[in-house]
């Protein structure tokens, strides 16, 4: 089959992998359960006739852990989902029917990083820096690139670094930066499809306060129906000064569920 997307295919591609491998006692928001991998069959436990074995896995997992994308059904406000969808009548059976990780499409879209830290000649941010609107437009202008309808921005503020330190990545005492509502209402006016960042909560959490504000969320899932990805690796796409990209996700197809893993990738030509 000839097409200019196959032509692009076998000149070759650069992917960057974007996802946060998923390890048992990994960091994660303590809003939700802890993923657990365990292995009820090793090797030698059920041996066939003929020598051989096989080794299988059990998993236990939050959806909101490890890279993850928050589905709309994910937050209310005031007992209404977006776009007005009553957040009790919208769970049936336990299934959030209405605004489940199962209605979000596959996405293949432009991707942009802004990269707060470079833009500000910081090694990264400090925890419960508020990325401001000034930050935004002035990142943007800096790398010569402008937000369209339906891209997919991805906000770097170097806090991934602390990934693999732990309870330091939670933030708790210092705090996480990230954007907040004026970020948000922002990026939502530029009409993006999804919006992601290096952090645990996608926005900033104030020094000590934990997860208990998360007005982004609210602005983005409830009032603007734009999806979250949260503890992306953007250390990759920094280093190697990546800004613009095919962005690839696929959500677990779990129905009725509020968020799902996923390991999105940014795709470029080799
Ligand atoms: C919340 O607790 C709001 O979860 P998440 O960090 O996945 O948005």
């Amino acid at each position: 089959m000839n097409s200019a997307l196959l032509d692009v295919v076998r000149s070759g591609l650069h992917t960057v992998d974007l996802g946060r491998q998923l390890r048992v006692g990994m960091p994660q928001s303590p809003n939700h359960p802890q993923f657990w991998h365990t292995l009820p069959r090793r090797h030698g436990d059920m041996v066939r006739a003929d020598g051989g074995s096989a080794a299988n896995d059990m998993i236990s997992t939050g959806t909101h852990v490890g890279t993850h994308i928050d589905a709309l059904a994910h937050v209310s406000q005031d007992g209404k989902l977006h776009g007005g969808a009553n957040a009790g009548d919208s769970c049936l059976g336990g299934k959030y029917v209405e605004h489940g990780v199962h209605t979000i499409e596959p996405m293949l879209k432009r991707g942009i990083l802004l990269d707060i830290p470079a833009y500000k000649g910081l090694p990264d941010l400090e925890g419960g820096y508020e990325i401001t609107v000034e930050d935004l437009q002035g990142c943007l202008a800096a790398q010569g690139v402008a937000v369209q309808a339906g891209d997919v921005v991805l906000i770097r503020s170097g806090w991934g670094k602390k990934f693999a330190e732990g309870s330091a990545y939670v933030g708790g005492p210092s705090g996480v930066p990230g954007i907040s509502e004026a970020g948000a209402t922002f990026l939502a006016g530029l009409g993006v499809h999804a919006l992601g960042a290096d952090t645990i909560a996608f926005e900033m959490l104030p020094p000590g306060g934990g997860h208990a504000q998360l007005p982004a969320h609210r602005i983005l899932l409830v009032e603007s129906g734009i999806y979250i990805i949260e503890a992306l690796d953007l250390e990759g796409l920094a280093e190697q000064g990546l800004h613009e990209f095919l962005f690839v996700l696929v959500p677990l197809n779990i129905f009725g569920a509020t968020g799902s893993p996923v390991r999105p990738l940014a795709v470029v030509p080799a």
